[in-house]
């Protein structure tokens, strides 16, 4: 399976006119204002505002059109014409939204006001900003706060998310779980322990300066595409990039630069992968093992003959920690077995660790193919011994590179939203503040639900996300949502965690960073942490949707208001007249990374914070780079997997941003609808099943408990035979909330063992009886 393609894919590259084509048709299904094209020039510049899409990092000198199409729909996404008014909630209860789809939901439209449900009538009523801020107020306040959660999908400003952690705290609690927790929390984990920080080390400046690229289960093409960019500036340097991934994913292979005239009229691509390897799914700690094992192994050869060493001892010397550990690790390891849980040919690994061998300077680059495990964790660190053994960290071109999600979910971390009480500034945060912040630790996403599911939470409020959805085990779920005594949600756009709520329900419409923030007749910035480190500010560009949205900041601070009792050595209001002033107080409590925060901000290309790794410094308790041993290379010892039981991998597809889903049809994969399984050809024949065949899917668990997801249908497609892939958020009923990776709580949304049954054949059935 190594470099193999098939006639089932669809030949088009990513890029290209395709693209452009994709662009101007949702624009125009957006009904955008005319202006767009002028605003869309205005993103990811220094002038202008941060992408809502990903958080890959901003260049300081952006290219003339500085968006992808993924961009591009973002923006038309939030900036649309459409509008969701009192009147709209008139029209419909929730009962009849529904049955409404995800995209019909949110395609809606705007929302424009405070609104409460009203049980009576089973719809949104339009209350004033006053009163809603109030009644939620008055009801925090009458709750036990280790019963609350504050969760935040990593989308809202530095600002707001500093505002939001200091309301979670002073109310009483450390229950600030993040769309982080779902993500790159493998990373947030691994990184402290194997090189003492939390992020990558890696910046745009290194894809100039490195001579081979590694990719492990992140699709470029789709949820990074700016990075296409530097991959293709690298490959024209003759860089190899090597990539891991399953599936053959469209822009991993080939890529036309839209923004390039004359590819644009020849149609040239640029290969970008010069070696393919599909990798099992939960295979590729089995597959750096066997890297490791290939120049491990070299380098001893080396050593007998007296030639040139392959590993970096001077480094490893220097500045690691654990070497001879994991070497004799890697030397006892059968390659039997690398073989068997990588599901790759032993050949194949040796061409990979061989490019990895020749170059001098790597970057290991990767996403939820690593992080959403079992393993997501020693995953991780498993690519951080790849990386050590020819000291890959800390020298130009070199680094690791997890590319993160939300386009300021790094940033939010970096200010305060965690869980984790001893990542947060609590004693600089008591003395600023004169309060008494709480110790204990607080709800990650998984406690967040086992407590709604087991009824020991009492309130959840929302900065944006669509958790009903975005989580696992939505079956099981469902009916604690209901039960919750209350649920706040500040949004822009209707979703499904809107009508399956709690028994008080508020919806807060709020501004969406592309819109103009005015506050008493001022325009206000507000700033972002991309994947690299680096600080950005971004203006609105848009007029807002209504006049009666109020912005993020604003909103946190109503709700603080009406929560809390007054606090002389915090002003809310005056915060939220001027943010510069929010920033003044971020760089008192955070001094080495903010400090003169108000004039970086503007900085081409951002302003990036400290990074020890990237200067050899190993903030760890042995104070050097630790290699680690793993347990076994067995890829998810909860799902043992067994005869007609295949392993689904969840995934976004090209017309979505999470739960977000623009188009139903994913032109990168060539199919019409989200309700796919796409399948080996083996696996359809062993399993009886043809291409358009609708089956129903069942997870494999032990606690008893039956999840399924009906109407599926099978696509055959060049994938490892044993792994099936669908989309996420559609198959998150199948994943059990207790399947997640060991250490950081990421639900393994990327090894779900499951069973098929075809649905004719269900049907024959039921009728027989
Ligand atoms: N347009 C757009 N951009 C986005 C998003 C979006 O939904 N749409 N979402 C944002 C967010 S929050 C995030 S976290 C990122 C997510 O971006 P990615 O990390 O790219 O996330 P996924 O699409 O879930 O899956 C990534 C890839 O992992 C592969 N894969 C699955 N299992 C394995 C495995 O076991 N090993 C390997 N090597 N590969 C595997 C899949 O085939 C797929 O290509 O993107 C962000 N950017
Ligand atoms: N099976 C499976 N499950 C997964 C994943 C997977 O790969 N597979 N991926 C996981 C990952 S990586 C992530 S990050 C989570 C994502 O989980 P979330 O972050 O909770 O979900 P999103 O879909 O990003 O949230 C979309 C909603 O955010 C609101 N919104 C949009 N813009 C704004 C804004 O500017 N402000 C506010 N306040 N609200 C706004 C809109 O109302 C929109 O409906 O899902 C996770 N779940
Ligand atoms: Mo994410």
């Amino acid at each position: 399976m190594s470099t193999s393609s098939d006639t089932n894919e669809p030949k088009i590259p990513s890029g290209g006119w395709g693209s452009m084509k994709e662009v101007t048709k949702i624009l125009l299904k957006e009904r955008v204002p005319l202006n767009t094209p002028a605003i869309l020039l205005k993103q990811n510049k220094t002038d202008g505002f941060a992408c809502v899409s990903c958080s890959w990092a901003k260049p300081a000198n952006p290219h003339p059109a500085e968006f992808c199409e993924n961009g591009a729909k973002a923006t038309a996404w939030e900036i649309t014409n459409k509008r969701v008014d009192a009147d709209f909630f008139a029209r419909h209860t929730l009962r009849r939204l529904e049955s409404w789809s995800d995209h019909e939901l949110e395609a809606a439209g705007r929302l424009t006001v405070p609104l409460r449900w009203d049980g009576a009538l089973d719809r949104y009523v339009e209350i004033s900003w006053d009163t809603a801020f109030a009644e939620i107020g008055a009801q925090l306040r009458a709750l036990d706060p280790k019963k609350v959660v504050f969760y935040s999908s990593g989308r809202a400003a530095l600002e707001t998310s500093y505002m939001y952690s200091l309301l979670a705290r002073m109310y009483g609690n450390n229950n600030l779980p993040d769309s982080s927790n779902m993500c790159h929390e493998s990373t947030s984990v691994a990184l402290p322990k194997t090189i003492g920080v939390p992020i990558g080390t890696v910046v745009l400046d290194d894809f100039e300066k490195t001579d081979c690229i590694f990719f492990f289960g992140q699709n470029v093409g789709v949820n990074s595409p700016r990075m296409l960019h530097q991959l293709q500036e690298a490959r024209k340097r003759g860089v190899p990039i090597v990539t891991f991934n399953p599936l053959r994913e469209r822009g991993l292979v080939s890529f036309v630069n839209p923004q390039s005239p004359v590819e644009m009229l020849t149609g040239h691509e640029t290969c970008i992968s010069t070696q393919y390897h599909q990798v099992k799914a939960g295979g590729d700690m089995a597959a750096i093992m066997g890297m490791c094992k290939v120049i491990v192994e070299a380098d001893d050869a080396a050593r007998g003959a007296g030639g040139e060493r392959v590993i970096d001892h001077a480094f490893v010397a220097e500045h690691c920690h654990g070497f001879d550990d994991f070497a004799a690790s890697v030397r006892a390891t059968a390659w039997s077995e690398i073989e068997r849980e990588s599901g790759l040919p032993r050949s194949a690994i040796e061409e990979a660790a061989h490019e990895y061998m020749r170059a001098k300077a790597v970057l290991g680059i990767y996403g939820m193919g690593l992080t959403q495990h079992r393993n997501g964790v020693e995953n991780v660190q498993m690519l951080v011994n790849l990386l050590l053994l020819r000291g890959n960290i800390g020298k130009p071109g070199a680094g690791i590179c997890p590319v993160r999600g939300h386009s300021n979910v790094q940033g939010q971390r970096t200010v305060g939203i965690t869980e984790k009480p001893e990542l947060a500034p609590l004693d600089k945060l008591a003395e600023q503040y004169g309060f008494t912040p709480p110790r204990d630790k607080g709800m990650n996403t998984v406690e967040m639900c086992e407590g709604i599911r087991d009824g020991k939470v009492s309130a959840v409020v929302s900065l944006g996300g669509n958790l009903v959805r975005a989580v696992p085990d939505h079956g099981v779920l469902e009916a604690g949502w209901r039960a919750l005594p209350l649920t706040v949600q500040i949004s822009t756009k209707l979703n499904r965690s809107h009508l399956v709520h709690g028994k008080v329900a508020y919806l807060l419409p709020c501004l969406g960073r592309i819109e103009i923030d005015r506050q008493g007749g001022v325009e206000q910035a507000v700033s972002m942490e991309d994947s690299t480190g680096c600080m950005h500010g971004s203006r609105g560009q848009a007029e807002p949707a209504a006049a009666t949205l109020l912005s993020e900041p604003a909103i946190v601070a109503g709700i603080a208001k009406a929560t809390l009792a007054p606090n002389p050595k915090l002003d809310w209001d005056a915060w939220v007249m001027d943010y510069r002033k929010i920033r003044d107080a971020i760089a008192v409590t955070y001094p080495e990374i903010f400090h003169e925060f108000n004039q970086r901000m503007w900085t081409p290309g951002g302003f990036r914070k400290p990074v020890a790794a990237a200067q050899r410094k190993w903030n760890t308790p042995t104070g050097k780079a630790n290699f680690t041993v793993t347990d076994g290379l067995v890829a998810d010892p909860d799902m043992p997997g067994g005869p007609g039981i295949l392993r689904l991998f969840t995934m976004r597809s090209d017309g979505q941003f999470n739960t977000t889903v623009y188009t139903e049809e994913d032109r990168f994969r060539g199919v019409k609808t989200r309700n796919v399984l796409f399948m080996a050809r083996e696996d359809m024949d062993a399993q009886g099943l043809a291409d358009g065949d609708i089956v129903r899917a069942s997870a494999v668990a032990r606690d008893g408990v039956e999840r399924k997801v009906d109407g599926l249908q099978v696509v055959e497609y060049p994938i490892p035979q044993g792994c099936v892939a669908g989309y996420y958020p559609e198959c998150n009923p199948l994943i059990p909330l207790s399947h997640y990776a060991k250490e950081s709580y990421v639900p393994a949304a990327k090894s779900i063992d499951i069973r098929l049954v075809r649905s004719r054949q269900d049907a024959a059935v039921s009728a027989a009886h």
